[in-house]
Parts: structure tokens; sequence; C-alpha cells
């Protein structure tokens, strides 16, 4: 499938693009701080050493940042907490949403897809959720009319009319889904429609984009409810790849309502399109802490450090895959 650069993802460039290379260097150290504690059981000590790197690479970078995702409130975390000015306070007003440790049990049992993710919009550009809100989200690969998949239609109907654009048979099709009891009845359906299922144990940014790369990885469709914050991000990339999501939040507290409504959200049962989710000139990079499907992990050396990046700008649609050596 092309990607064209008509895609209507794409956007005036308003960022300056010499903040690719500063943004991987963000990703890069808060990967290599949390490959220290692969494997370790640890997941508060990985989620915090990725935290700390991330936020001490970030204040040297020249953009007047603000923080819209975060690790938490204020009042709860130290450092990269939502509405925290970033950055060395000359250059550009931007704001940013990172995810230091995407899959921190994945990172504690040194399995797959343990990434960390950085993503930056122009001022306004990204939608604000807490920490704790969930979101459904529906995803699929660029190339397919608008509108093919809907996040409000049946599981049933949405893999069919996809396989039908595909012009393959249901059972060559590929759904990505978090593997959590919430979602038996969805993969049964899908299953029942013979779609194979690719269940994973976390990480649904990775999840999202893996149906945008459709060719490297088998996955067609990304489908089911996993964290807003991780919506957010796994938007901004797919503004960048090309790809079609649908996400719908879900403030099922009084709690999550009143604090979604300070944020700015009206309409507790709006549907976002992608562009809803991160609009205007976006980049978004993320590095590999242990191996995955998308990137490599850090890797100790003894003498270096290497390490494995995507990142892409959404105004050229540029995916770049940068491999770090880090002198010790
Ligand atoms: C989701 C998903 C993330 O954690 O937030 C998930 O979006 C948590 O879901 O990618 P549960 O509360 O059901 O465990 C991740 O998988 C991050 O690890």
């Amino acid at each position: 499938m092309k990607l064209t650069k008509a895609d209507s993802n794409r956007t005036p460039a308003h960022i300056d693009r010499a903040l690719t290379l500063e943004i991987v260097r963000v990703t890069e150290h808060g990967a290599i701080a949390a490959a220290y504690w692969r494997g370790k059981g640890d997941e508060k000590a990985a989620d915090e050493a990725a935290v700390e790197a991330m936020g001490g690479e970030l204040a040297k970078v020249q953009i007047n940042g603000r923080i819209v995702i975060g690790e938490g409130e204020r009042d709860e975390v130290d450092s990269l907490y939502i509405g925290e000015e970033v950055g060395a306070g000359t250059g550009a007003e931007v704001d940013i949403a990172v995810d230091p440790l995407e899959g921190v049990t994945l990172c504690a049992k040194n399995q797959p897809d343990s990434i960390c993710v950085l993503a930056l919009a122009e001022r306004g550009g990204l939608l604000n959720v807490a920490r704790n809100v969930y979101m459904h989200k529906i995803a699929i690969g660029p190339g397919y009319p608008e509108g093919l998949v809907h996040i409000e239609r049946s599981p049933t109907e949405n893999v069919t009319a996809l396989a039908e654009a595909k012009g393959v048979p249901l059972s060559e099709i590929t759904a990505c889904v978090l593997d959590r009891p919430r979602h038996a009845a969805l993969i049964d359906e899908l299953r029942a429609c013979g779609v194979a299922v690719k269940l994973i144990s976390d990480g649904d940014i990775a999840g999202v984009i893996h149906a945008a790369q459709t060719e490297d990885t088998g996955i067609d469709i990304y489908l089911g409810s996993g964290g807003a914050p991780e919506g957010v991000l796994a938007a901004a990339a797919l503004r960048c790849t090309g790809g079609q999501m649908q996400g719908k939040l879900i403030l099922d507290t009084p709690e999550k309502r009143d604090r979604a409504q300070r944020m700015g959200i009206a309409d507790p049962n709006r549907i976002y399109e992608v562009t809803d989710l991160a609009s205007g000139d976006v980049l978004f990079a993320a590095t590999g802490v242990t191996d995955g499907n998308m990137l490599t992990g850090v890797k100790l050396r003894r003498d270096s450090v290497e390490t494995s990046t995507i990142v892409m700008r959404s105004w050229s649609q540029t995916i770049r895959w940068v491999n770090a050596r880090h002198a010790r």
C-alpha cells in the first residue's frame, strides 16, 4: 500500500525539524536508564530510572515545552507531571506527551516490546488525558478508504469490511488485542470469524503502530481498550506513518468525568479521530528497551551502549530508524 504525502494526516511544518534528533536523545537516555533494570522484577525502579533520565535530557532541549501527558499529577510525581514546564526555556512553545517506560512489566520481566516514548506537538495539539483513564481503540494501516472501520461497529463488521477492502479472506486477517479478561468476548468473536488474533500482554502503543506497518508485522488491525495516554501517543505515531484510528474515552466514574472536563473535554462520549487525538505538526520517537518486533532493545556492551530508535515527523511523513552507539 503506497503512502502518499497527500495523506490527510499531513499538515504544515510548524516544528523545527532539528528537534527530530533532539527528541531521539531524550528517548535514548530514558531507554538506557531503564535497560539496567531489565529482568530485575522491579517495575517502580525501572520506571523511575527512565523518568529521571528523560527529564534530565529534556531540560537541555531548546523548547518552551509543557507536559500534557505525563507520569501523573503534580502532587503524585516529582518529574514529568502533567502541566510541568520542560525544556531549556528558549525556542518554540510545544506540548509534550511521554511514556518513559511503556510496558513496565515487560521491562521488569525482560519480555519483548518495552519502549521509551515521546511525542512533541504544536501547543494544543495533543488531547489532554489523565494517566488513569482508559480508551476504546481501533486502528488500521494507511491506504484504505476513510471510515472503512468504525469504533461503534461490531468487530465482525469491521474485520469483514477490512478483509473485503484488502481483497483477502477473513482467515488472512490478523488482529492485535491486549490479553485481558475484559477482551474475552472480543477475542471469541474475532476467532469465530476466522481472524487470527495476536495477543499482547502489554504495550498497546507498539500494538497500534504494528497495525499501521502491516507488511512488516503481519498485523492488520488493532482492537480493544487500553490506556488513554497510550492512545494519544499511538495517534501521534499514526499521524506520521499514515493509517486510521478512532478512540473513545472510558470515563466511568464521576471523578474521571470531572477531571476530564477540567482538562477541556466537553463531550465524554466523543469519538476521536487520529487528528483529534494529535493535531497539527507532530514528532514522535520511541527507543527500544527490550528487544521487540519494532525495535531492538538496548545493548549494554563493555565499552559502549547501543540503542535503536524510530523517529518520525508528520509533516514529511519521514520515518527514520536511528541506531546509535554511545560511549560508556
Ligand atoms: C494499558 C495499555 C498499556 O498497560 O494501559 C495497559 O494501554 C493496562 O491495562 O500499553 P490493564 O490495566 O488492563 O493492565 C499497558 O499495556 C502498558 O503496559
